[in-house]
């Protein structure tokens, strides 16, 4: 596999530090040796690659910006962005499954779980011997996950769960879940462990995106929570939509990835497939599409940096992350169909990894909030005025 250089026509290296581009690197070369040869033959199968769980982990790049003393990296957010950005180049599902644990299994407990729970869960969650997933979707509440029906009750000893929840990804594998149900109309967060009586996580089948990456349905059937997995700090609604931030921010750097991906194909495919006696890279068409890709990937690109500056220095609000994440997707998704054109017939192929790109970011641009519902979330920042309903 020739080594990958990505793409960097504005010199944004020059705004990491050694760190950073050491990170970057080390997860780049990576992606190339242990994911790439591999990935269409999962993607195929419809299988997830959980060989690759323990490698992630000797990495340290479960939770990677929660700190050292729950045997985390405590790096920073650029870092993690560039993380992000490095698996999806892979592929799309890998990185959801690393940003799943860590954005929305380690980072609300770190965020609003007790000591004990922390010490307990985040060392055995960092090192991949357990694996979470996070269930606040539910099959008649997806952009509303405020009208969720999953309740809680409060019992002798702790709490009865009873509903469902749906589209959950790393479900059916997950040792645990971060499971949002309503307890007396307020919205508290449960850890619910495989195992207990009364929860399946079935798989769910049929996908043509995200084929690599397990979907699972949540379900709950009189199931007894004790009280010790409570996650005592959640406040409502609120806390599960900052763990949606921290996710969002990842998938606005992870689509990065998918876009360089799309664009090295092309390119090079461009310069090489001769038509009329020319290569088509020498046609003006087949240029702009080229350069459009360059300059989309550019701005966004920037638009990353700038974000994780800002989170890093605490000035990030959350409608700065649906910005980013709304934008980086569609264009990312522009960008896999364009390279899809230049590639002719031989973009439908798996012999290149344009197609599971493109489907797998159909799921991307959709899950962590439509583009639809970063739009309103942007457009009620700006004007005032709430449009959701
Ligand atoms: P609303 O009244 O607007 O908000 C309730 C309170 O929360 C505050 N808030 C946020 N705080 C932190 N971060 C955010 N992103 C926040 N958004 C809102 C808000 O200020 C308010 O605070 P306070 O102090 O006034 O109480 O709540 P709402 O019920 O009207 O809903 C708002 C809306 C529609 C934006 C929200 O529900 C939403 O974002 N919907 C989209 C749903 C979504 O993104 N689901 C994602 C599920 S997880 C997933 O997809 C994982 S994919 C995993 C993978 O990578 O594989
Ligand atoms: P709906 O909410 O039914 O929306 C359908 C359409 O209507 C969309 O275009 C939407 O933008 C539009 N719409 C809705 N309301 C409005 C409005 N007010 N104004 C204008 N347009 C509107 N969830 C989890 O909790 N955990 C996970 O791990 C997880 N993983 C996922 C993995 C995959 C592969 C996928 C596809 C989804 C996953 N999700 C997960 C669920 C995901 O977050 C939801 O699919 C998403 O929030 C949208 O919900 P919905 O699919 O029910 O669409």
């Amino acid at each position: 596999m020739p080594k990958f250089n990505g793409l960097d026509y504005f010199n944004i290296e020059s705004l990491l530090s050694e760190d950073e581009i050491m990170i970057r690197n080390s997860v780049r070369d990576f992606v190339s040796s242990e994911i790439i040869p591999i990935i269409e033959k999962y993607n195929r199968e419809n299988k997830f690659p959980s060989e690759l769980i323990r490698k992630i982990a000797e990495l340290g790049l479960f939770g990677i910006t929660l700190p050292q003393k729950y045997g985390c990296a405590e790096l920073n957010n650029v870092a993690y962005g560039l993380v992000m950005q490095e698996l999806e180049r892979g592929d799309s599902g890998i990185r959801s499954f690393v940003s799943v644990q860590s954005a929305l299994v380690m980072y609300p407990i770190f965020s609003f779980g007790s000591e004990e729970q922390k010490n307990y869960w985040l060392p055995l969650l960092c090192k991949g011997e357990l694996i979470g997933c996070f269930g606040l979707t539910e099959p008649d509440f997806g952009s509303n996950p405020g009208g969720m029906i999953t309740k809680a009750e409060k019992i002798d000893g702790g709490y009865i769960l009873n509903g469902a929840k749906m589209w959950i990804t790393n479900g059916t594998i997950a040792d645990v879940a971060v499971v949002w149900a309503k307890l007396e109309g307020k919205v508290h967060g449960f850890l619910v462990e495989k195992g207990t009586k009364g929860y399946t996580a079935p798989e769910m089948k049929g996908k043509h995106s995200l084929r690599a990456s397990v979907t699972s349905e949540l379900i709950f059937e009189d199931v007894f929570v004790p009280e010790k997995n409570h996650l005592p700090d959640t406040s409502g609604l609120k806390s599960a939509l900052m763990c949606l931030n921290q996710a969002r921010y990842g998938i606005a750097w992870g689509v990065v990835g998918a876009m360089m991906a799309c664009y090295d194909c092309a390119l090079n495919y461009a310069k090489s497939r001769v038509q009329f006696n020319k290569p088509i890279a020498a046609y003006q068409i087949t240029q702009e599409k080229l350069v459009y890709m360059v300059t989309e990937i550019t701005k966004s690109q920037l638009l990353n940096v700038q974000l994780g500056r800002m989170k890093d220095k605490g000035t990030l609000r959350h409608t700065h992350v649906s910005l980013a994440k709304r934008n980086n997707c569609e264009k990312a998704l522009d960008i896999a169909h364009i390279a899809r054109e230049i590639l002719g017939a031989n973009g439908i192929l798996d012999e290149y990894p344009i197609m599971r790109h493109s489907a797998n970011l159909e799921s991307v641009k959709t899950y962590e909030g439509t583009h639809e519902m970063h739009t309103l979330i942007i457009g009620e920042d700006i004007t005032g005025i709430q449009a959701f309903f």
